[in-house]
C-alpha cells in the first residue's frame, strides 16, 4: 500500500475516494496548523531541521530523511496494512470477525479512548513548546523537533478516526483536541501528566522516557482492539514511538555519563561539588525519576476499574501483546492487589481479572521501564561509583488508585503525614533542585558542541556524525 503524498493530506486511506471526509479533514487542516504555529515550538519555525518522514508503513525502512521547515512537514494519516479476515482476540466477543464500523452499542466508549489517546499527543508538543530555547545540543534539538511533529502526526491519527468514523460528534470533538491546553486552568489536558510542565531537559528526558513508554503500552493494548482501524492506526503509531523513547533513555544516559566524567575530573562525588562544576549530581537524577515514574503510573487508571473491565469484555482494548495469553476471555481468573488496609498496613484484596486490567498492563509497564534503568546502573558501576538508581514502589506518591493520597516511602512503606513532610524532599525535587537544573540550561547551537551537563551521544541520526547541522537556524 503506498502512502500518496500528492494530495493535500497524504495518506494511504484511499482519502480521495471520500470526498466529504476529504472536506472535512481539510477544514481541519488549517486549525491543525494554526495550533502548530501557537503552540508548537517556539522561535523554530522557520528552521530548517533534518526530519525523517515515513514512507512506507513496513516495520523495515519505513522512512526518509531530510531538512525540512516543520510547518511544511507531510502530517498525514498512516494505517498499518489490513490483515484478511481479522478476528476479535479477546473478551466476550472473542474470535468474531474484526469490526470495520464502530459496532452502535459501544460507540461513545470507543469515541472516549479515541479522545482520551488524542488528547495526549498535543499536549505533549504544548508541554515541550520552549525547551528549544535552551537546547543542549543541535543534534537534541533535532530529536525534540521529531518527536514533536510525530506528536503533531498521532494527533492527526485520532482525527482521522473521529472524523471518519464518528460523524458530527466526532468532528467536534476533534475541534476540543485544539481547545483544551496543558495546564490550562479552565481546559486543562484531559490526564493529569500531560498537565505538569516540561521546563528542563532532564525533565524531557524522563517525560520521553517514562510517558512515552505510557504511550507504548496504551498503544499495543489499543493495537488489539476489535475496532479495525485503531488497531492499524496504532501499530503504525507504534513504529514512531521507539524513537521517542530512544531519546529518553539516551539523554539520560549521556546526563550521567557527564556526570561520572566530572566525577572524575574533579575527584569528588559530592553533590554540591558536581553542581558546582556544570553537572546533575545523580541523587537529582533520581528524584526526577521519581516525579515522572509516579507520575506516569497514574495513567494507566485505577487498579480495580469497571471501565477496563467493560472496554476488555467489549472487545474494544485488549491487554498489550494479548497474544502471549493462553486465556483471552478472563471470566474465571482472578487478580490478587495490594491496597492499604485502612491501619497504616498492607492487605491483599482479590479481584476478577478483567477488573484489573489497568495493573496487568502497568505491571508490564514497570517490567520494561527496569530496563533502561538496569543500563544506567550497568554504566555507574563500570565507572566504581557506589550509586543505584532505582524505580520506587509503585505505591510512592500516586494519585490515581487505592494508592491515592496515601503517604508511602519509595521503598513502599506506608507512613504518616508527618513523616512524608520530613523526608519529601529527599525524594521529589525541590524548588532548590529545580532552579539548579535549570540554571544549567543555556542554548548550545553550534554543531557537535554539547552543553556542560550531558554527554554527546555515541552516533548521529541516520549515520550523519555527531557534528552535523542537524537543525539549520533561519
Ligand atoms: N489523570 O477506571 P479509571 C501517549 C480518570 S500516553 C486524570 O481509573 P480507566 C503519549 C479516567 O479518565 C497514552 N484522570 O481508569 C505519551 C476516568 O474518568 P471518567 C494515552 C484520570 O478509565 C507521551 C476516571 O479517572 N492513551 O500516548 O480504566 C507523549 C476513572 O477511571 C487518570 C491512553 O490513555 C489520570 N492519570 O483508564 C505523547 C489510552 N487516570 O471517565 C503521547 C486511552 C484515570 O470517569 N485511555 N483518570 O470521567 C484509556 O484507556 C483510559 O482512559 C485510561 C484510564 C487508561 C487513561
Ligand atoms: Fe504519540
Ligand atoms: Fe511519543
Amino acid at each position: 500500500m503506498s502512502l500518496n503524498y500528492r494530495d493535500r493530506i497524504p495518506n494511504n486511506v484511499d482519502l480521495g475516494t471520500n470526498r466529504s471526509l476529504q472536506r472535512a479533514l481539510e477544514h481541519w487542516q488549517p486549525k491543525f496548523l494554526t495550533w502548530w504555529q501557537d503552540l508548537g515550538p517556539e522561535g523554530f519555525q522557520a528552521a530548517d531541521v533534518y526530519l525523517r518522514t515515513a514512507t512506507s508503513v513496513d516495520a523495515k525502512g519505513w522512512a526518509t530523511y531530510g531538512k525540512v521547515k516543520m510547518p511544511d512537514y507531510r502530517w498525514g494519516i498512516f494505517l498499518a496494512e489490513q490483515t484478511a479476515d481479522r478476528r476479535i482476540g479477546f473478551g466476550d466477543f472473542y474470535g468474531k470477525p474484526a469490526w470495520d464500523q464502530v459496532p452502535g452499542d459501544f460507540r461513545s466508549t470507543l469515541r472516549r479512548l479515541i479522545v482520551t489517546q488524542g488528547d495526549t499527543e498535543p499536549a505533549s508538543v504544548e508541554q515541550q513548546r520552549l525547551l528549544g530555547q535552551i537546547c543542549p545540543s543541535l543534534y537534541d534539538l533535532r530529536n525534540l523537533f521529531q518527536v514533536n511533529v510525530e506528536e503533531g502526526r498521532h494527533l492527526w491519527a485520532m482525527v482521522y478516526l473521529l472524523h471518519a468514523y464518528f460523524g458530527r460528534d466526532g468532528r467536534e470533538e476533534a475541534e476540543e483536541l485544539l481547545a483544551r491546553h496543558s495546564g490550562d486552568a479552565d481546559k486543562p489536558r484531559i490526564l493529569g501528566t500531560f498537565n505538569e510542565p516540561i521546563s528542563d531537559w532532564l525533565s524531557f528526558y524522563m517525560f520521553t522516557y517514562f510517558t512515552d513508554r505510557d504511550g507504548k503500552f496504551q498503544l499495543k493494548s489499543l493495537a488489539e482492539s476489535g475496532f479495525d482501524p485503531l488497531a492499524r492506526t496504532c501499530q503504525f503509531m507504534l513504529t514512531e514511538e521507539a524513537h521517542h523513547m530512544f531519546v529518553g533513555e539516551t539523554g539520560i544516559g549521556r546526563v550521567i555519563r557527564r556526570t561520572l566524567e566530572v566525577m572524575d575530573e574533579i575527584n569528588s562525588d559530592d553533590p554540591e561539588a558536581l553542581r558546582k562544576a556544570g553537572a546533575i549530581d545523580l541523587p537529582t537524577v533520581q528524584k526526577y525519576l521519581n516525579f515522572w515514574f509516579s507520575s506516569s503510573l497514574d495513567l494507566f487508571g485505577s487498579d480495580v476499574s469497571s471501565n477496563a473491565a467493560t472496554v476488555f469484555a467489549n472487545g474494544l482494548k485488549g491487554r498489550p501483546d494479548e497474544g502471549r495469553y493462553e486465556d483471552h476471555v478472563c471470566v474465571e481468573d482472578v487478580f490478587d492487589l495490594d491496597k492499604p488496609d485502612g491501619k497504616g498496613g498492607v492487605e491483599t484484596e482479590t479481584v476478577p481479572l478483567r477488573n484489573a486490567m489497568n495493573e496487568v498492563t502497568r505491571n508490564a509497564y514497570v517490567k520494561d521501564c527496569m530496563i533502561g534503568v538496569k543500563r544506567w546502573n550497568r554504566s555507574i558501576a563500570k565507572a566504581g561509583k557506589p550509586f543505584e538508581l532505582t524505580l520506587p514502589s509503585t505505591r510512592f506518591r500516586r494519585q490515581i488508585g487505592s494508592w491515592a493520597g496515601f503517604s508511602v516511602m519509595p521503598d513502599g512503606t506506608p507512613i504518616d503525614e508527618e513523616a512524608w513532610n520530613a523526608r519529601v524532599n529527599e525524594w521529589l525535587p525541590t524548588e532548590a533542585d529545580q532552579q539548579f537544573v535549570h540554571s544549567l540550561m543555556r542554548q548550545v547551537t553550534a554543531p557537535g558542541k554539547m552543553a556542560s551537563w550531558i554527554a554527546p551521544p555515541d552516533r548521529g541520526i541516520n549515520n550523519l556524525p555527531v557534528d552535523y547541522e542537524y537543525v539549520h537556524l533561519g
